[in-house]
């Protein structure tokens, strides 16, 4: 099998990369990243022992000629991972996110359609559903769409195209939507590896407003399990939610994270609420569970202590990245929040 990951450069594009060429020795993976302040070289170093099993090609999913090419390459599936991420960057500036997430998606499909590609992958997420109130029961498939931030717009559109294409084309096409992931790899302007880091270097940890907002935790391990599962058994048309039942307030992952860190809790700074902010996702992932048999396995507490260790242990990693544009992007961020 021949895959097409774009945006495996990424924290979970670079996991599932690394897991998928372990896992099967029968599998070869094209990855196309444009390699943004997101994206990260060094996060699939160890690929080249997989010799031509992996190829890596720079480029844009929005560029219609390039994406073309690597369509007449003929890959069975694609898996489309690349997006622009980070929620808060799109409340700064959406423009960005509105064109990879959703005109990407748009030649991404165009490319399978006329290269006969087997199938397409659409990796989304909980946001698209919008927010749950503190007794709603966790988002079904069936729920409808009602996404609050720009990020969560430009997904949910890709979501609908991927449903018209499907339906209009007849493609086979499957959607993935999963709740917050953690683990190693992560880009350290995410709440957790964020904390991680700003704890071990003593820096302030800035929790938006009261810190009650409350988010599904899954492993990223468990999600690449599951979206290998959806391509494999996932029926065409069909919505998979992925979550870890796993429910946290913010203000608890920190505390846990300064606790297991032997940090004070003085360094916690409640700073100005995240515009739009949602308060509660939950993710009701028993369709994938009944029909395709997955279920998460990462059990939160270890996955938190590994992770930890993960990013003590890589701190050239994640000192690296915390210079330069991200700390532009900060600067723009916090001056924002103050406004
Ligand atoms: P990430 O920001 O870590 O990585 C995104 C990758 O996409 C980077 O390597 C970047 O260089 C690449 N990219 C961005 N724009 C591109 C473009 N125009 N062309 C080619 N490559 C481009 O993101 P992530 O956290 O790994 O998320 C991956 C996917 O999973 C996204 O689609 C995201 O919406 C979805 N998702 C993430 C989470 C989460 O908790 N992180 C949860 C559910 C769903
Ligand atoms: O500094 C912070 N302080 C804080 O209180 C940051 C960065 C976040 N938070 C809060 C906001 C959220 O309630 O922590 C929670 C998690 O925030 P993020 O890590 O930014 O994730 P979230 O906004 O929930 O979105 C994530 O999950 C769904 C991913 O970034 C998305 O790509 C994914 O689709």
């Amino acid at each position: 099998m021949r895959l097409l990951v774009t945006g495996g450069l990424g924290f979970i594009g670079s996991n599932f990369i690394l897991t998928m060429l372990k896992s099967y020795k029968d599998l070869s993976i094209i990855n196309l990243d444009l390699i943004t302040y997101a994206g990260n070289f060094e996060n699939l170093k160890d690929v080249e022992n997989y010799g031509d099993r992996y190829q890596f090609i720079r480029g844009d999913i929005t560029d219609l000629n390039l994406v073309g090419e690597i369509g007449s390459m003929k890959p069975d599936v694609i898996i489309n991972f690349a997006a622009e991420s980070h929620v808060d960057r799109s409340i700064l500036d959406s423009s960005q996110f509105l064109k990879t997430n959703i005109i990407g998606t748009q030649v991404l499909l165009d490319c399978c359609r006329e290269h006969k590609i087997d199938r397409f992958v659409q990796i989304s997420t909980d946001e698209v559903y919008g927010s749950l109130g503190p007794s709603d029961p966790p988002f079904t498939e069936n729920n409808n769409l009602k996404p609050n931030s720009p990020y969560s717009a430009s997904k949910a559109s890709a979501d609908m195209l991927a449903r018209a294409y499907h339906k209009t084309y007849c493609m086979d096409v499957v959607i993935t939507r999963c709740s917050n992931n953690y683990g190693p790899l992560q880009f350290p302007e995410k709440l957790i590896p964020l904390m991680i880091t700003n704890a071990i270097q003593d820096q302030e940890l800035p929790v938006y407003g009261d810190g009650m907002n409350v988010r599904d935790w899954i492993h990223v391990m468990d999600h690449c399990r599951a979206i290998d599962t959806v391509m494999r058994k996932g029926k065409a048309g069909e919505i998979y939610n992925i979550g870890g039942s796993c429910e946290y307030h913010n203000i608890d992952i920190v505390r846990l994270i300064l606790n297991k860190l032997g940090k004070p809790a003085s360094l916690i700074k409640h700073v100005m609420d995240r515009p739009g902010h949602d308060r509660r996702y939950a993710m009701n992932a028993d369709k994938l569970a009944d029909h395709l048999g997955w279920k998460p396995l990462i059990d939160f507490e270890e996955g938190i202590d590994e992770t930890i260790k993960w990013y003590i242990g890589n701190e050239d990693w994640w000192r690296r990245i915390k210079t330069g544009e991200y700390l532009t992007y900060c600067e723009q961020w916090y001056g924002a929040l103050k406004n």
